[in-house]
């Protein structure tokens, strides 16, 4: 940049360079720091420059008047905190394996309570309420407010982390237990902050798309410090910023602590955060001291505490909040004499009362107030706190806070009395809950303020509109086969999607997410007919603007072109997903993906959004440890569909052909959007072009129940066996069928399994109600009903690992022999793949006629001439075993 007034530059460098030859560098750096300070907070951009003092950002004078009754508000939080603690120390009186937690509340009461008097929105007709994602192991606190604000009976606090009755409430924030409760699951480190910026994110498309009126809701995002080591909390901060999403408000709870030890014990997690979020370019808050420390800084002229607020290490503070004030006093205050004397003045007692600025509602509501005005950014607030804050020398600060599950009676006694409990010592030995009654004014306080800002919080939407969903009929063509044209499935997912996004009623929900590529897919004919999102249209003109499909980015774009992000990606899923609960506008989201980036990716977000009854298509693109050939062990997926088949309420597919396909999703549309089922899809596509028949009349019942008979053996074959397949293995399948009739005279039903996961479901659910109630006749499990009557052993392949196929095993009246991928994959051409994994037809010919042998129907020696025939090297390594 050009120097515009030299003269001018000068005389700022003459006199920095008088400071440090008169002062010293120290002085300079200080200078410096406040120089600094004060053009970030008067909105100058230094770039390279990522920190400030640590101080408060906003100053006492520029603090608002705070609205609330200060008083009634400290002795509400007392309350709170006093029956979070009842409820963990009760549960655990019950049972020790109960657990529980103290100090994670302990510490941030005021930032929850200063938002639930003040500023989070509840959902009413109008407003469409803030989205809050809570600190899991702050559950107790958010109970307790609960149970105060009439929304949870005393029984249920009394059966926390006992719910296996249906009268307790869950240890953490989990929608699935406690569904008209919890938003969000957050308890698993990480993923609250990554979700929370894309469903800040899909606040906007939905605004953008003209779908909702989004706008004045906020997204609140509590973390803990140590939350922020994970890389999902951190790793889409950016996403944030580039789309300027100033409905977003992360608070950070630092209190400098995780589980074993402090977070940053050599240096100070607050200033790492900033420098973090500032390079990334959040608007950042910062709350350290409470408002008894504003004189002191106004009489700090010479920078004495500034500065050893700053050279103080996060290690020192633990041991100076965990410590009396006469520690505080000889090693911070005592660094220097004349800091030593800016305390002389104060007892021991009074610079205890020096707190944390967390603990100050004033300085808390402060920052809020400035964070929901800020517009064209997102904001981070980091908020210094004291871990296990008023549990004393047993909790506050300690490094076992976290695990803090038992008070001694004695413990009790002084908390009470620090907090004022209206609790007698002898009532104390039961360690009751306390309400005031309805009519107290700390009870009114709390309605008046829920009321005043809209309703409970949190709160969520189990139900919301229904649609009528294109019938069967709409996918005639896929119906109907491919005729001579070979095609792959994935070919028939985009014809599928592409009728549903025409769809009157149904089409502009629907949602395509694609992390990656979606043209190697088909898909790129939807950039120009949808549109891809982007908040700030297209500012370029494309390369490929002169094409039929040009790359068109557009304000209101249908697609979520999420480039290489699968985690950020598979939150906007989510987000798509449980768009019906958050904002009464069911979304029909498709992820399309590389299958292998799918569960072994991002299998924490997969379970997060189960339990919070997310609502979609996964779609595992190039499914298969065999299909997509050329790309080799990193690629080759071959469990994936067996892990999302894990999650309880995923309905997870491999089918085959495009009729397939087509009635598996006509009727996850039905029940996800006509009758608000709340479960998702998983199904494989496959990259493999090749011919597709008809649908077979009355095929639809099992292929949505996991198998059905495709083509039954021969009525001339003397010797029958059943053939089983999935996915593109089936077509191997068939063509074992043809090599055992035409060189051995075997003849074979071929069975459809469109899902081994669904059959075992169903089965499970017989097995059990068999075991209890044993003297009634005995159901019979849909794949056990398909195969007890038919002759010969069974054989399933598919090209998972064999644990795929081996589901059903136990249901399986006959022999059952599973052939699968087990083993890491290769890159060479399918054929070849196929006969290394021993999945073709010719192994599945070999397994067919050694399970006939093994039963005594078939001279092994047949089995020995088809090895041969069929050039099987017997010795050929295993690729299963490494
Ligand atoms: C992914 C994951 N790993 C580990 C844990 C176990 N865990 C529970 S609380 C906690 C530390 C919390 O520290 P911090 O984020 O600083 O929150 P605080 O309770 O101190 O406010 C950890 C690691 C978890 N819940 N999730």
């Amino acid at each position: 940049m050009l120097d515009q007034d030299p003269i001018e530059t000068k005389e700022w460098l003459e006199a920095l360079a008088s400071v440090i030859r008169e002062e010293g560098a120290e002085r300079a750096a200080y200078l410096l720091r406040q120089v600094l300070g004060f053009a970030s907070k008067n909105g100058i951009n230094m770039g390279g420059e990522r920190t400030t003092p640590y101080v408060n950002t906003i100053p006492p004078e520029a603090e608002p008047a705070f609205p609330g009754d200060e008083e009634i508000e400290e002795r509400i939080k007392a309350l709170l905190r006093w029956n979070a603690i009842a409820m963990v120390l009760r549960a655990n009186k019950t049972s020790s394996e109960l657990g529980g937690h103290l100090a994670t509340y302990a510490s941030a009461a005021t930032l929850y309570e200063t938002g639930f008097n003040h500023f989070f929105h509840g959902a009413n007709d109008n407003h469409g309420g803030d989205l809050l994602f809570i600190q899991g192991h702050a559950s107790p606190g958010i109970y307790a407010r609960a149970f105060l604000e009439g929304r949870i009976t005393e029984e249920q606090l009394d059966n926390f982390r006992q719910e296996v009755d249906g009268k307790g409430i869950s240890s953490y924030p989990h929608p699935w237990l406690m569904p008209e409760f919890w938003q969000f699951p957050t308890v698993s480190m990480g993923l609250g902050p990554i979700q929370a910026i894309y469903q800040a994110r899909f606040l906007k498309y939905l605004e953008n798309r003209e779908l909702a009126k989004t706008d004045g809701r906020k997204v609140w995002a509590f973390c803990g410090d140590g939350e922020m080591d994970e890389p999902e909390s951190i790793g889409a901060i950016t996403v944030a910023s580039r789309e300027k999403l100033d409905n977003l408000i992360f608070v950070i709870n630092c209190n400098l602590q995780r589980l074993d030890g402090p977070v940053r014990g050599n240096s100070k997690i607050v200033q790492e955060l900033e420098g973090l979020f500032q390079g990334a370019g959040w608007n950042i808050i910062k709350v350290i001291w409470d408002r008894n420390w504003d004189p002191l800084l106004a009489q700090d002229s010479k920078g004495l505490l500034r500065q050893q607020m700053m050279d103080t290490i996060d290690g020192e503070y633990q041991n100076i909040a965990a410590k009396n004030g006469s520690y505080f006093r000889e090693e911070f205050f005592g660094k220097n004499p004349e800091l030593k004397s800016l305390v002389a003045h104060l007892s021991d007692e009074e610079l205890k009362a020096l707190k944390r600025g967390g603990h100050d509602i004033k300085k808390v509501y402060a920052a809020y107030a400035a964070a929901v005005k800020h517009k064209g950014q997102p904001t981070v607030i980091l908020i210094k706190t004291v871990k296990g804050f008023g549990l004393g020398e047993v909790g506050e600060a300690q490094n076992i806070t976290h695990q803090l599950k038992k008070l001694s009676y004695e413990n009790l006694i002084a908390y009470r009395d620090r907090f004022k409990l209206p609790i007698s010592d002898e009532e104390m030995q039961k360690i009751p809950f306390y309400r005031p009654p309805k009519d107290s004014p700390e009870m009114q306080y709390i309605q008046a303020k829920r009321k005043a800002l809209g309703g409970y919080l949190p709160s969520r939407r189990t139900q919301s509109k229904s649609y009528n969903v294109p019938k069967l009929e709409a996918f005639d063509a896929l119906l109907k086969g491919s005729g001579d044209r070979e095609i792959s499935t994935t070919m028939a997912f985009v014809r599928f999607i592409n009728v549903v996004v025409k769809d009157k009623e149904i089409g502009k929900y629907v949602v395509p997410i694609i992390p990656d590529e979606s043209r190697t897919f088909g898909m790129e004919g939807m950039f120009r007919q949808l549109g891809i999102y982007s908040w700030e249209g297209q500012k370029y003109r494309p390369v490929d603007a002169d094409q039929v499909m040009p790359y068109h980015e557009d304000k209101k774009g249908q697609i979520l072109q999420e480039g290489l992000n699968e985690a950020g990606a598979f939150c906007s899923w989510m987000a798509a997903g449980t768009s019906y609960s958050i904002s009464n506008v069911p979304m029909i989201p498709f992820y399309i993906y590389y299958s292998m980036f799918g569960y072994q990716r991002v299998g924490d977000l997969v379970w997060a959004a189960g339990d919070m009854q997310a609502r979609g298509f996964v779609l595992g693109a190039t499914a298969g440890r065999t299909t997509l050939a050329g790309e080799g062990l990193q690629h080759q997926d071959g469990h994936n569909l067996l892990m999302f088949a894990f999650v309880p309420n995923c309905i997870a597919y491999d089918p085959t052909y495009n009729y397939e396909l087509a009635v598996i999703m006509q009727d996850g549309l039905r029940r996800m959007y006509k009758e608000q089922e709340n479960i998702f899809y998983y199904i494989t596509l496959m990259n493999e072009n090749y011919l597709h028949p008809e649908m077979p009349k009355g095929a639809e019942e099992g292929i949505i129940k996991g198998m059905y008979l495709l083509k039954p053996a021969s009525a001339k074959a003397k010797q029958k066996i059943q053939l089983l397949g999935s996915g593109t293995i089936l077509r191997e399948v068939i063509a074992a069928a043809e090599l055992l009739e035409k060189d051995f005279g075997i003849g074979a039903d071929i069975w459809s399994v469109t899902s081994f996961s669904e059959l075992r479901r169903e089965a499970l659910d017989v097995e059990r109600y068999n075991q209890l109630h044993p003297t009634q006749k005995a159901k019979e499990s849909y794949v056990t009903t398909c195969l007890k009557d038919r002759p010969g052993p069974v054989v399933a392949a598919t090209d998972y690992i064999r644990l795929n196929a081996d589901q059903i095993r136990a249901f399986v009246p006959q022999k059952y022999v599973v052939l699968g991928t087990d083993g890491y994959g290769r890159s060479d051409t399918r054929a070849q793949l196929r006969h290394f994994f021993e999945v073709n037809k010719y192994y599945i010919a070999v397994a067919a006629l050694k399970a006939l042998a093994d039963q005594g129907d078939l001279p092994a020696a047949k089995v020995t001439e088809a090895i041969k025939k069929y050039k099987i090297d017997p010795e050929k390594p295993s690729p299963v075993t490494v």
